[in-house]
C-alpha cells in the first residue's frame, strides 16, 4: 500500500472509530472494505469528491426497540432489538434477522454493511439491512418461541414491507422463527405479500432457499478451482458449525466428491476421518435440525470420530476450509496454521469469519481466499428470487432455481476476477468489495446529494 493510500485509509479510520466507539466489528468490517476500496477511489476521484465511502458507512436508520414476552413459567421477559436499515440506493433493504444472545449494534452494523455489499453483488435489485434480537432461542419451548416472534413483529410490522424491508433468518432464526414471524406479520398488516423470505413451501417460500448458502458456497468453491484447473474432488474439508448453511455446504461438498471430516457448534468440533457422507449427515440434521442437540453426540454414534470440546478444526490440516459459523472464528495464528498444512482454498459460509490478521496471511500466502460477502452470497439471491417469484404469484421448480443460484455465484466469481485480478491470480477480497462497492457508488452519485 503508497504512503497516500494509507494515509487516507487511517484518517478515514480515525473519523469511523470516533464516530463509532465501541464498535469493534463494525470497524473491522469497514477497515477490510476501505483497504480495498481506498485504492481505487484515488484512482476515480469523482467518488471521494462526493464522500461516497463516508456516506456509505452511515446507516440510513437504526431501529432500537423493547420486546416483552411471557415464558412458560409466567415470567415476563424483556429483550432488545434491532433493525438496522443500512442502504437502499439499489433496492429495498434486505437481509436477516440474528436472535442470540451476544447480539449487539455493533454486531448488525456490521453485518448491515458487509449485506450492502453481498446484495450488490447478486446482480439482484437489493439494498443491504440486518436486525435480530439479544434473544436465546435455545432451550426456549416452541410457544414461547413463538411468543417472542410474535412480540417482535408488533414493533416491526410497521418497518418493514415488500418493497421497503425484506428480513430473512440468520443465526438463530431458521424454518420455524420465519413462520412464527411471517404468521404474525400477515395479521398486522392483514396482506399475503413476501415480506419475509425462508418463508416454509406451503405459504410462498422458495424451493433452494433452505440450501442455498451453503450449495451456492460450494458452487463459488468450485469456480474458484476451475480457474486454476482444479476441482473439488477428491479434496478434505473442514467445516464448522452445524448449522444451516455448513449442513448444506456439507451436503454440496459431499455431492461434488469431496471428503467433510469436521463440523463443529458452540461446545467443540467432530472429527471423522472417514468422512461425513449422506447418512451421517442425515443424523447431524436430525440432531440439530430436529432434536436440537449438540455435535459431541456424533461421536457418540460413529466409531473412530474424535470430538475436540472448546476448540476449532483449523488445526486438522485439509485442502479446503469452509467456516460456517460465525465471525471472527479463524484468527491469524488459525490462518498461519491452515498455511503451514498446506490449505488450498478458504471459502468463508459464515459473514466474517476470519480476523483482519487471518485475511492478511490468506491473501499473502496467494491462498484461494473468498471473503464471505461473495461466497456466502447465494443465500440472499435465493431470497432475491423467493421475492421475485412472489411478486409473480409463481413457483420455479427445484432445477430452475437451482440453475439460477448456480448463475448468480459464476457472475460473483467474473465480478471478483475483474476487479480483482492481481498478476496470475485474483486477489477475492480486492475484486468482492471494489465490484460490491460500484454499483452502490455510482446510484448514490446518481441521487445527487442524498
Ligand atoms: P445457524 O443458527 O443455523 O447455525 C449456526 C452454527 O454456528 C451453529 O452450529 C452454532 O453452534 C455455530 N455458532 C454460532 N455462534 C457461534 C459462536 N459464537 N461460536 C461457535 N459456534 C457458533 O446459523 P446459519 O447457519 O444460518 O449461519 C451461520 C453463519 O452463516 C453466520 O455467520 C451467518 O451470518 C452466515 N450466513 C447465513 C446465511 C443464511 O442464509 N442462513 C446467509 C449468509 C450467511 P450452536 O448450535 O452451538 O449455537
Ligand atoms: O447474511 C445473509 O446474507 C443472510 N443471513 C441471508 C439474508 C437474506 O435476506 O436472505
Amino acid at each position: 500500500m503508497s504512503d497516500a493510500v494509507q494515509k487516507k485509509l487511517d484518517h478515514f479510520m480515525q473519523g469511523l472509530i470516533k464516530r463509532n466507539p465501541h464498535e469493534a466489528v463494525f470497524h473491522q468490517a469497514v477497515q477490510e472494505v476501505a483497504e480495498s476500496v481506498m485504492p481505487y477511489l484515488l484512482e476515480h476521484p469523482k467518488y471521494l469528491e462526493a464522500n461516497i465511502l463516508e456516506r456509505m458507512t452511515e446507516p440510513d436508520r437504526v431501529i432500537i426497540f423493547r420486546v416483552c414476552w411471557e415464558d412458560d413459567e409466567g415470567r415476563i421477559r424483556t429483550n432488545r432489538a434491532w433493525r438496522v436499515q443500512f442502504n437502499n440506493a439499489i433496492g429495498p433493504y434486505k437481509g436477516g434477522l440474528r436472535f442470540r444472545p451476544g447480539v449487539t449494534l455493533s454486531v448488525l452494523k456490521f453485518l448491515g454493511f458487509e449485506q450492502v455489499f453481498k446484495n450488490s453483488l447478486t446482480g439482484l435489485p437489493m439494498g443491504g439491512g440486518k436486525g435480530g434480537a439479544n434473544f436465546n432461542p435455545k432451550g426456549k419451548s416452541d410457544r414461547e418461541v413463538m411468543r417472542f416472534c410474535q412480540s417482535l413483529m408488533i414493533e416491526l410490522h410497521r418497518h418493514i414491507g415488500e418493497d421497503t424491508d425484506v428480513p430473512a433468518g440468520d443465526i438463530g432464526v431458521g424454518g420455524r422463527e420465519i413462520s412464527y414471524l411471517f404468521g404474525q406479520y400477515k395479521r398486522l398488516a392483514n396482506r399475503f405479500v413476501g415480506t419475509l423470505t425462508g418463508k416454509g413451501l406451503q405459504f410462498g417460500g422458495s424451493l433452494v432457499r433452505t440450501e442455498a448458502t451453503g450449495y451456492g458456497c460450494i458452487y463459488f468453491c468450485e469456480n474458484m478451482l476451475e480457474r486454476i484447473g482444479d476441482s473439488l474432488r477428491g479434496k478434505s474439508v473442514a467445516i464448522s458449525g452445524s448449522g444451516n448453511v455448513a449442513i448444506y455446504a456439507a451436503e454440496k461438498a459431499h455431492q461434488f466428491g469431496a471428503k467433510v471430516v469436521t463440523m463443529s457448534d458452540s461446545t467443540g468440533f467432530v472429527h471423522d476421518p472417514d468422512g461425513i457422507d449422506a447418512d451421517k449427515l442425515a443424523y447431524i440434521k436430525d440432531l440439530k435440525e430436529v432434536r436440537r442437540g449438540r455435535i459431541s453426540e456424533y461421536a457418540q454414534q460413529y466409531s473412530g470420530v474424535e470430538f475436540h470440546a472448546d476448540q476449532r478444526p483449523w488445526g486438522v490440516p485439509v485442502d479446503v476450509a469452509l467456516p460456517c459459523a460465525t465471525q471472527n472464528e479463524i484468527s491469524g495464528d488459525d490462518a498461519k496454521e491452515l498455511i503451514k498444512n498446506g490449505v488450498l482454498a478458504v471459502c468463508e459460509g459464515a459473514n466474517m469469519p476470519t480476523k483482519l490478521a487471518g485475511v492478511h496471511a490468506f491473501l499473502e500466502a496467494g491462498t484461494l481466499y473468498a471473503p464471505g460477502k461473495a461466497a456466502n452470497a447465494g443465500g440472499v439471491a435465493v431470497s432475491g428470487l423467493e421475492q421475485s417469484q412472489n411478486a409473480l404469484r409463481i413457483s420455479w421448480d427445484h432445477a430452475e432455481v437451482d440453475a439460477r443460484l448456480k448463475t448468480i455465484m459464476k457472475e460473483i466469481h467474473e465480478k471478483c476476477v475483474t476487479h480483482g485480478k492481481d498478476g496470475d491470480g485474483v486477489n477475492y477480497v480486492r475484486g468482492a468489495n471494489v465490484a460490491g462497492f460500484v454499483k452502490v457508488a455510482d446510484a448514490m452519485l446518481a441521487y445527487g446529494i442524498v
